[in-house]
């Protein structure tokens, strides 16, 4: 026993000596780099429950309490066509595997979409109650596209964002984006017509709500955004690698020196057909300038269709890693890194 004492006692000795010589070297020591992480990358307060209601200010997005915040995640394709993909284990996945924050739920108005068939109303309910439970945050976004003009359907829209705004009044997860993509030559104008009406119903309900509003030439015109008369509101850009390009990374430049705060609430690695490619080489530029300009991203689509912007390989239904495209993978990456 007392062999053993000694022994120890030596040893203690020995490692408070080097312990101590080493302390005296006070050259700054490199930063030890982690390994990278894998999975679970959930950061903390990156959720709702912390950040609470989203505001804008100047061109920036700022929680509750006036911090810089930037909302990353996944658009759904058509939920008409892909519904059953959005399960809340999926959406789990994409919060707590890919770094996300925010899921955006496209319901088309056309296509089979609410107007045509007006129990998706439904799956938007149920989608957005899971991602509340997951804290995440939601936009539910009206995706006008064959319906080119948001106008066509003022009085539709009215009756589904009163509803859903005063069902989720109290919720900051909520964010409301009002028309995806107006296209086929609507103005500026025609947008500001129909938000002058949308708005206030919103506003009514749920105040302290964010709120998106497209721009033309499919959310591409943020150049031409005269702002509207509302706090808290992003103007859109959306952009498809394999068709747009510096010229359109400029549009974004006039935008923001004209103070002008955006989301970009749809982009793809593809080209704007939603298939083609992929770009990688165009997207990463696309990638840096907006992580520059702490620019929000939300990512088209999670859906297992057999285009080249869908997440997932066809006839795979569960967001792992086994089953992501080429797209998929490369997006995982981005939302981890942004
Ligand atoms: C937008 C739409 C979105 C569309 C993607 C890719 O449309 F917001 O709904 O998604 O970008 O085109 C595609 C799906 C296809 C589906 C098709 C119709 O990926 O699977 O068949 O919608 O539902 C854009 C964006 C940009 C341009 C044109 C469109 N552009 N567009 O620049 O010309 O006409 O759909």
């Amino acid at each position: 026993m007392k062999k053993y004492l000694k022994l120890f006692l030596l040893l203690l000795i020995f490692v408070s000596v080097i312990g101590c010589t080493s302390n005296k070297d006070d050259t700054p020591k490199k930063k030890e780099t982690k390994p990278k992480q894998e999975e679970k990358v959930v950061e903390k307060n990156n959720y709702p429950s912390y950040n609470g209601f989203l505001k804008v200010d100047g061109t920036k997005l700022v929680n509750e309490k006036g911090e810089e915040f930037i909302l990353k995640g996944v658009s759904s394709h058509g939920i008409q066509w892909f519904g059953n993909l959005y399960t809340k284990d999926n959406l789990k996945l994409l919060k707590e595997d890919w770094n996300t924050n925010v899921f955006r739920i496209a319901m088309y108005t056309k296509e089979g979409g609410y107007i045509d068939d007006s129990s998706v109303k439904e799956k938007v309910i149920s989608l957005i109650d899971n991602l509340i439970d997951l804290d995440m945050y939601v936009i539910v976004d009206w995706h006008i596209l064959s319906d080119n003009n948001p106008t066509m359907y003022t009085n539709e829209s009215k009756e589904f964002f009163n509803e859903i705004s005063s069902k989720y009044k109290d919720k900051p997860n909520v964010i409301y984006e009002i028309c995806n993509e107006p296209n086929g030559g609507t103005t500026f104008d025609d947008i500001t017509t129909y938000a002058n009406e949308v708005i206030p119903v919103i506003r009514n309900n749920s105040p302290k709500s964010l709120i998106i509003v497209g721009t033309p030439t499919w959310s591409q015109d943020v150049d031409k955004v005269n702002k509207l008369g509302f706090d808290n509101i992003l103007y859109s850009l959306h952009f498809y690698s394999g068709t747009h390009t510096e010229y359109l990374r400029d549009k974004v430049r006039t935008a923001l020196s004209n103070n002008i705060p955006i989301i970009v609430s749809e982009f793809g690695v593809s080209d704007a057909s939603g298939n083609g490619g992929v770009f990688l080489d165009e997207t990463d530029k696309w990638i840096s300038f907006l992580k520059e300009n702490k620019i929000s991203i939300i990512s088209w689509s999670l859906a297992n269709k057999n285009e080249s912007s869908a997440i997932l390989k066809e006839s795979t239904s569960i967001v792992n890693d086994d089953n992501l495209t080429e797209a998929g993978k490369y997006l995982k990456e981005v939302f981890k890194n942004y």
